[in-house]
C-alpha cells in the first residue's frame, strides 16, 4: 500500500460565548486543519490539528498547513501503515515542530485499523474500559458565573470541573472559592492557570486556598518555576503546558516534577508518540488527562481511541473537544454520556467527515 495524496482543508470552528483562559487570552473561533491521506489501494485516513490560537503554544494553525506541505513530497510513495517508519521520515525531514506531523500520524493510524478491520484503539493496546471519566472546562470569567457553569455541568453527570485561572491573583482565588463552594464528596476540581502566573503569583494563589482540594495545573511558563513552586505547593500538582515531549516527561518524572501529567495528542506530536508518553506515566504510577489542544470529532475519536485503551488506574480524565464548537464537521465521533465519554469498535478512528462542511481543500500534494 503506497501512500498517493495528501489533502489538506481548513475550518473555522465558532466557540460559543469564547473560550478564555491565562491572561487575558480568548479565542472566539478555532482554526482547525484535517488532513486526509489516501492510498493507491483506496483506503482514506483523516487526520486533525487545532491550536488554540497562536498564543497558547508555540504552534499556530497556519504552520500546519505550511508544514504538511514541506513533508509532503518525503511521504508520498511511504506505505502510511509502516507508522514508525513515517515517523522517522517526518523527523528527519522536518526538525521539531510536533505538531505539524500530529494530523498525519492520526491518519496513518486511521488508515492501519481500517486495513486491519480494527478500532484504533486495538492499535494502541486496546480497549481497557467501556467508558472514559471526563471533566468539563470553565472558561474564565466572573466568579459567580463560574459557580454557575459548575452547577450546569454537574447536573449533566460531570464530577470534574477545570476552572480556567491565571490571570490576576487576586480575581483567581475568588475564582477559586466560588467554584469549589459547595463541592460534593468524590468532585475532582482542577485549576488550570495555563503557564499565566509568576512565581511569587503562583504561591500566594496556593497559600490563600491552601485550605481547598484541587489539581494545581501548570501554574507557571518555566519548567523551572513549576518545578519550585510544586516544590512549596500544598497542592496535588499536574504538569501540561511542560509536557511537549516523551522526553519532557521523563525528565519531570526524573525530577519528582508532577503528580498528575496532560496528554495532548498534538503537543506530542501524534498519537504514536502520545502512546510513548502515555504509557511512561503510567509504568511510573502517575494519572493523566488524556485530551488534545483544541479541535472538532476527528481529535475527539483520536483522544478518545487513546483515552480508552489507557490503563484505568492511570486515567484521571478526558474530553469531548467538539462539543465545545458550534460547527460539527464529522460523524460516528465519541460521544459524552453521564460524564463519560463512549468511543466506538468500528474499523480506524470510526469518524465520517461531512465533505460539505469540509468545503474545497486549501492544498492537495501528490
Ligand atoms: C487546552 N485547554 C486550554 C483547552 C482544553 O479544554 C483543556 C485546556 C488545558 O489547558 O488543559
Ligand atoms: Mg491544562
Amino acid at each position: 500500500m503506497k501512500l498517493s495524496r495528501i489533502t489538506v482543508y481548513q475550518i473555522d470552528l465558532p466557540i460559543a460565548g469564547g473560550y478564555s483562559f491565562a491572561k487575558g487570552k480568548v479565542v472566539t473561533t478555532a482554526d482547525t486543519t484535517v488532513v486526509r491521506l489516501d492510498t493507491d489501494d483506496g483506503i482514506t485516513g483523516w487526520g486533525e490539528a487545532c491550536p488554540l490560537g497562536p498564543f497558547y503554544l508555540p504552534s499556530y494553525a497556519q504552520g500546519i498547513r505550511t508544514g504538511v506541505g514541506v513533508l509532503a513530497p518525503h511521504l508520498i510513495g511511504l506505505d502510511p501503515r509502516q507508522i514508525g517508519a513515517l515517523n522517522t521520515r517526518m523527523d528527519r525531514e522536518l526538525r521539531g515542530h510536533a505538531y505539524v506531523k500530529s494530523a498525519i500520524d492520526v491518519a496513518a493510524h486511521d488508515i492501519l485499523g481500517k486495513s486491519a478491520g480494527l478500532p484504533v484503539h486495538a492499535l494502541l493496546g486496546g480497549r481497557q474500559m467501556d467508558a472514559v471519566p471526563m471533566y468539563w472546562s470553565i472558561s474564565q470569567g466572573d466568579p459567580d458565573d463560574m459557580r454557575r457553569q459548575v452547577d450546569g455541568a454537574r447536573q449533566v453527570g460531570y464530577r470534574q470541573f477545570q476552572l480556567k485561572v491565571g490571570g490576576v491573583p487576586a480575581d483567581d482565588i475568588e475564582r477559586i472559592r466560588a467554584g469549589l463552594d459547595g463541592a460534593r464528596p468524590g468532585e475532582i476540581f482542577l485549576c488550570d492557570a495555563n503557564t499565566g502566573w509568576r512565581r511569587d503569583e503562583a504561591l500566594s494563589v496556593a497559600r490563600a486556598t491552601a485550605d481547598l482540594d484541587y489539581i494545581f495545573e501548570q501554574p507557571c511558563d518555566l519548567y523551572s518555576d513549576n518545578l519550585s513552586v510544586r516544590r512549596r505547593a500544598p497542592h496535588t500538582f499536574k504538569l501540561d503546558e511542560s509536557l511537549q515531549s516523551p522526553q519532557d516527561v521523563s525528565q519531570a518524572l526524573h525530577d519528582d516534577a508532577l503528580d498528575i501529567g496532560c496528554i495532548k495528542i498534538t503537543k506530542m506530536g501524534g498519537l504514536s508518540k502520545s502512546r510513548f508518553a502515555r504509557d511512561l506515566c503510567a509504568a511510573n504510577g502517575i494519572a493523566m488527562t488524556v485530551e488534545d489542544v483544541w479541535g472538532a470529532e476527528i481529535v475527539t475519536a483520536a483522544l478518545g481511541h487513546l483515552a480508552i485503551s489507557t490503563p484505568p488506574d492511570a486515567i484521571l480524565n478526558t474530553t469531548d473537544l467538539h462539543n465545545y464548537n458550534d460547527v460539527h464537521i464529522a460523524t460516528g465521533a465519541p460521544q459524552a454520556r453521564d460524564g463519560k465519554l463512549l468511543v466506538s469498535d468500528a474499523p480506524g478512528l470510526g469518524i465520517e467527515p461531512d465533505l460539505e462542511v469540509l468545503g474545497k481543500p486549501v492544498a492537495v500534494h501528490e
